[in-house]
């Protein structure tokens, strides 16, 4: 795989050298280059969070690389595992992007089919006895719906959901502050020995991806941080702006129209919250929630909405959005569904929206569809009725 952009102004020293050895690389592009910056703490100075990124790749120089996303790829999960591949490649890292669950979001798929991104979606028989490691990023967990070869052990974790405070892998970087895991490796960017030029198709592709990851992760800046901004002033001149505008103007899916139709139509508003049970839903559908929640959010006088269904016949999977200053998503949806067998809790969120999926095990093998519904919107609305009213936030105004 060659590559054309420019590791600084020493092309040839990016892969030998080891970046915390070498000064700063970049002479007028960037003022801000701190790969001689360190964090000062006490008497102890410890490497930035870049340094450690590039000695952790350093270390797996030349080795092949699983790049997992876990769940529905995301704008932010899919460019930023496109910038670890980008910028592994300058360690003769050979990756592969793989994912689980399917690419189910029109603007996801138009993401992947415009920049040319290449996913490989998992299937049986996948033959992992080349990879030595893994990386993920946009999560903090590293359990797998399969189990995977022991050899294999995970290298980097990079993410900026609240803090679990598990360092699964060689490198972790958790950065709450942060908009998206896309501004997070735009950092490592502008602050390492690997740059993006303009003019490189590569570059253009993977700018391209991350401002669309950023953007998307935001709500167009609106929860940007001071890190997303300057990720987003270092990618804009790279950005190819017709195509960042294609892939973020897809329209919605036919199916997502009728999920947000139905949750319209089996919607219950108590005070400033709406509640939406839209049925079953297929699991390549599954974003249509998410959708459909984002829709109701707009509507006046609603601080949060909370839109799910039976997903795949195999989940009961809800979507979580909000605008409220006092509710956080994350210890909201914790404390109303705790943790499962193993100590996983059902769901988690961060700032504005959060999600959960709760799965229906043997209750899936019931043959009555409408019973099962039932039995599953009668249980979930019975939790959040519940929860509310301990707020005591509940003002009964019940919609027709
Ligand atoms: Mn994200």
């Amino acid at each position: 795989m060659a590559k054309k952009a420019v590791v600084s102004k020493e092309p040839e020293v990016g892969i030998q050298l080891h970046p915390s050895l070498k000064g700063p690389l970049n002479g007028s592009k960037k003022n801000n280059n701190s790969s001689d910056k360190k964090e000062q703490i006490g008497t102890r100075t410890f490497k930035s969070k870049m340094e450690e990124f590039y000695s952790t790749l350093k270390k797996a120089e030349n080795q092949s690389v699983l790049v997992v996303i876990k769940g529905y790829p995301d704008p932010d999960s899919i460019a930023s595992s496109l910038a670890f591949q980008f910028i592994g490649g300058f360690y003769g890292i050979e990756s592969t992007i793989l994912h689980f669950d399917e690419i189910s979001h029109q603007e996801n798929k138009a993401l992947v089919k415009k920049l040319g991104i290449e996913l490989v979606q998992y299937e049986d028989g996948f033959d992992f006895s080349s990879y030595k490691y893994l990386v993920f990023n946009d999560t903090q967990t590293t359990d797998l719906p399969i189990v995977l070869p022991k050899e294999m052990s995970p290298l980097i974790l990079v993410d900026h959901h609240k803090n679990l405070d598990v360092k699964e892998a060689i490198f972790t970087d958790i950065r709450e502050n942060s908009g998206s895991t896309c501004a997070i490796y735009t950092e490592y960017l502008i602050q390492g020995p690997v740059n993006l030029e303009a003019g490189d198709s590569e570059a253009v592709r993977l700018a391209t991806a991350l401002m669309h990851g950023i953007r998307s992760d935001t709500d167009n800046f609106i929860l940007a941080n001071e890190i997303d901004f300057l990720a987003a002033a270092y990618l804009g001149h790279l950005t190819d702006r017709d195509l960042l505008s294609i892939i973020s103007h897809q329209s919605i899916s036919a199916k997502t129209m009728d999920i947000t139709q139905t949750a319209l139509e089996k919607k219950v508003i108590k005070g400033t919250y709406l509640f939406a049970g839209v049925g079953f839903v297929r699991e390549e559908d599954r974003d249509g929630i998410a959708q459909a929640a984002d829709y109701l959010l707009r509507r006046e006088g609603i601080e949060t909405v909370i839109v799910f269904g039976v997903v795949g016949n195999r989940y009961i999977d809800g979507s979580l959005r909000t605008t409220s200053h006092t509710l956080d998503p994350d210890k909201w949806i914790k404390d109303l569904f705790g943790v499962s067998e193993e100590g996983k809790p059902y769901g988690g969120g961060r700032r504005d929206k959060g999600g959960f999926q709760l799965p229906l095990s043997v209750f899936s093998r019931c043959k009555d569809k409408d019973l099962l519904w039932k039995v599953a919107e009668h249980t979930i609305e019975d939790i959040f009725y519940k929860k509310i009213g301990i707020n005591r936030e509940l003002e009964d105004e019940q919609e027709t």
